[in-house]
């Protein structure tokens, strides 16, 4: 297959590679257009990977049977939005991000997307990326059309498992975001790695709640112990980790909270129910992340 890998940070450097090694005719493409990028990477053995690919070629974009997007969320929708006519109208397009909410922006897009949601976990160290935990990647539609490319998950798969389509993907899509909506946050709160946030039950538990009560209420049942022992789990599976959201704070960088808490807020309103605690941390994330904005004013 012909691919595009739309942004080329961690999880981009991981396809990239995975994907080339299946003998798929691969290009990243960057922000800033470039016409190579890099993909260093140290693989679950612990064996190393550097390669450079083309990047940012319009011909090979058209051409692409599939474009894989691994933005962060707030950078999806103006990205997709630049490159829609020079991507082919019936090339599927997977995107691959924390949070929920970019469907709604992507609305009138005319190629089909699929959505994802990923528990592999990769770090940067410096110009490296150390693909740190194999994990699942659950594919599916979001629309009729997109139903009838169930068929991408074998090569997704043999290139980086393990890849599971499901045709009801939102559901794998909530729970990912109940995970992040409690961990991103309070990992910036505390200032501290995942693990760390087996201390905080209780907060951990009050989060678990109102999760448990929007995914309700948008027709994903989950119960409040359910998604507390996920979490738990996720919190042990990945002690060592900085949550993106930490990470993203420590660089003063723009955050995903809008997509994470900030979408779990807005399905409430629109729900009529409140999530205070949800509140209370969408409020902390963003006074962080103003200010540095204005210090770098
Ligand atoms: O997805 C993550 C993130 O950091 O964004 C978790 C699962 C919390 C792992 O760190």
């Amino acid at each position: 297959m012909k691919i595009t890998v739309l942004g080329c940070g961690a999880l981009g450097q991981l396809w990239l590679t995975a994907l080339e090694r299946q003998g798929h005719e691969v290009q990243g493409w960057l922000r800033v257009a470039q016409p190579y990028c890099s993909a260093n990477v140290v693989e679950l053995d612990g064996s190393v990977s550097n390669k450079t690919y083309i990047a940012n070629d319009p011909r090979f974009l058209n051409e692409s049977n599939l474009l894989i997007v691994t933005l962060k969320a707030w950078q999806v929708a103006p990205a997709l939005k630049n490159l829609e006519s020079l991507i082919a109208p019936a090339c599927p397009v997977l995107l691959l991000h924390n949070g929920l909410g970019t469907l709604e922006e992507l609305r009138g897009l005319p190629q089909p997307i699929l959505q994802g949601v990923t528990t592999h976990a990769a770090t940067r160290d410096g110009n490296v990326i150390v693909h740190v935990a194999s994990g699942i990647t659950h594919i599916g539609p979001t629309s009729i059309e997109a139903a009838r490319l169930s068929d991408l998950a074998e090569p997704l798969h043999q290139a980086l498992p393990d890849v599971a389509w499901h045709n009801n993907v939102a559901a794998a899509a909530w729970q990912k975001l109940a995970v992040n909506c409690v961990i991103n946050p309070l990992s910036v709160e505390y200032d501290c790695r995942n693990g760390a946030l087996a201390d905080h039950a209780a907060e951990i538990q009050r989060l678990c709640a109102e999760m448990a009560l929007i995914m309700e209420r948008e027709g994903f049942h989950s119960s409040k112990e359910n998604l507390y022992s996920y979490v738990m789990q996720i919190v042990e599976s990945t002690t060592d980790n900085l949550s993106s959201m930490l990470q993203d704070v420590r660089a003063q960088r723009r955050t995903e909270i809008d997509y994470i808490n900030g979408y779990a807020i807005r399905r409430a309103r629109a729900q009529g129910i409140a999530l205070p605690e949800n509140g209370r941390l969408y409020d902390l994330i963003k006074r962080k992340e103003q200010s540095y904005e204005h210090e770098s004013l």
